[in-house]
């Protein structure tokens, strides 16, 4: 500042009074920090990283056979613990994954939380998940909605092991001081009819071919969620097909919209599905702001994350924190699904992304 402390020591001592003054009254100079909290780009603590299903999956298996699930254990969840955030238990700053399970004839009670969660299913069959009296069937490649606010309980009700990956929005509403939990009073909540209803009601309507479309949502926001609550592989797989064949280059996107508005499936959380071409083609690197979760459905390949490369394979998740520049490709092909927080940053302006052409040449997007 203007006070040159080595020119009068009087000066120097008067400053450092100022400081400790300061400090005492938990007053903070914004010229001593402005470097740390003005960046001039987004600034993660969340590190780029990858779970491996290998690791996972032996360790899950574990945790079937030694934790049950009951009312005090909850849910049968092991969530994705970046490194970057000293010990707290999420994939990035503002995203919760996790990979959960369920034994067989297993069922984890039902409870409604404001948070909201989308499952991704990666394995196994013969589990429903019962959001607010709707139960929907669970089969690999399916995406389900449990919106916050709405009671929501899973249940086995087949032989074997099932596994899917949860995705929250709960570091979000986490640093909102808005998180808010109840137990349901039954362990499990009845059913209020046949199965599937939201899928029958809303799974064929809305705008354009249903509910996934090319790219990214960009202009409508909904503080609804989706009232379609099961996005299913086979539409999925299908519409990934069409686009990838009306030739979109190395990486072929969709996104889950919500039948009524066009929106992302969920107020806070937009998932998308990708198809990475095979015969090894990158994609254009590209960032975000915002944060991803990437969960490896099918195939295997390598992305490049600010330079970090990473080796995946089915069932592996790794993170892309915000503006991170990412490529992706594959040898065989494979398909990928991603949780982002997208539609906040959309909802509040400031959502900026830009894809790295060459050296030079930038495409920026902003807002
Ligand atoms: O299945 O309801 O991964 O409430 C974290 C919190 C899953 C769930 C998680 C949850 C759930
Ligand atoms: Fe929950």
């Amino acid at each position: 500042m203007s006070v040159d402390p080595t020119a009068d020591p009087s000066a120097a001592a008067d400053l450092e009074a100022l400081y400790a003054g300061l400090d005492a009254a938990r007053l903070r100079p914004l010229w001593t920090i402005t470097d740390q909290l003005l960046t001039p780009t987004p600034r993660p603590k969340a590190v780029p990283w990858l779970w491996r299903a290998s690791e996972m999956r032996p360790l899950a298996e574990r945790a079937i056979r030694l934790v049950p699930v009951e009312r005090g254990g909850e849910r049968r969840v092991l969530s994705l613990t970046n490194p970057g955030l000293g010990g707290r238990p999420y994939a990035a700053g503002t995203l919760w994954g996790a990979l959960q399970c369920l034994g067989p004839r297993e069922s984890a009670p039902a409870h409604r939380h404001t948070p909201g969660a989308i499952r991704f299913v990666l394995e196994g069959e013969g589990v429903w998940t019962t959001v607010d009296g709707d139960s929907c069937d669970m089969r690999p490649g399916d995406l389900v909605l449990t919106p916050g606010g709405a009671w929501h309980d899973h249940t086995n009700g087949g032989d074997g092991n099932m596994f899917w990956f949860d995705g929250l929005d709960l570091p979000m509403v986490e640093a909102l001081d808005g998180v808010f939990f109840e137990a349901h009073p039954d362990f499990n909540q009845a059913a209020s009819g046949p199965h599937n209803r939201s899928e029958d009601e809303y799974a064929r309507t809305g705008p354009g071919m249903g509910t996934l479309v090319p790219g990214a949502v960009t202009d409508a926001l909904d503080p609804e969620p989706s009232p379609l609550l099961v996005y299913r592989w086979s539409d999925t797989d299908r519409r990934l097909s069409e686009l990838a064949a009306a030739g979109s280059g190395p990486l072929t996107t969709l996104e889950f919209t919500n039948p009524r508005s066009g929106a992302s499936v969920l107020p806070t959380l937009a998932c998308s599905a990708h198809r990475v071409a095979g015969g090894d083609l990158a994609s254009a690197p590209t960032r975000r702001s915002g944060n991803t979760v990437y969960v490896v459905y099918r195939g295997e390949g390598t992305s490049v994350i600010d330079g970090q490369r990473f080796d995946w394979t089915a069932g592996d998740m790794f993170v892309v924190p915000s503006w991170a520049a990412v490529e992706h490709r594959s040898g065989p092909g494979a398909d990928l699904f991603g949780l982002s927080d997208t539609p906040v940053l959309r909802a509040l302006g400031i959502y900026r992304e830009e894809t790295l052409l060459g050296p030079q040449e930038v495409t920026r997007v902003f807002g």
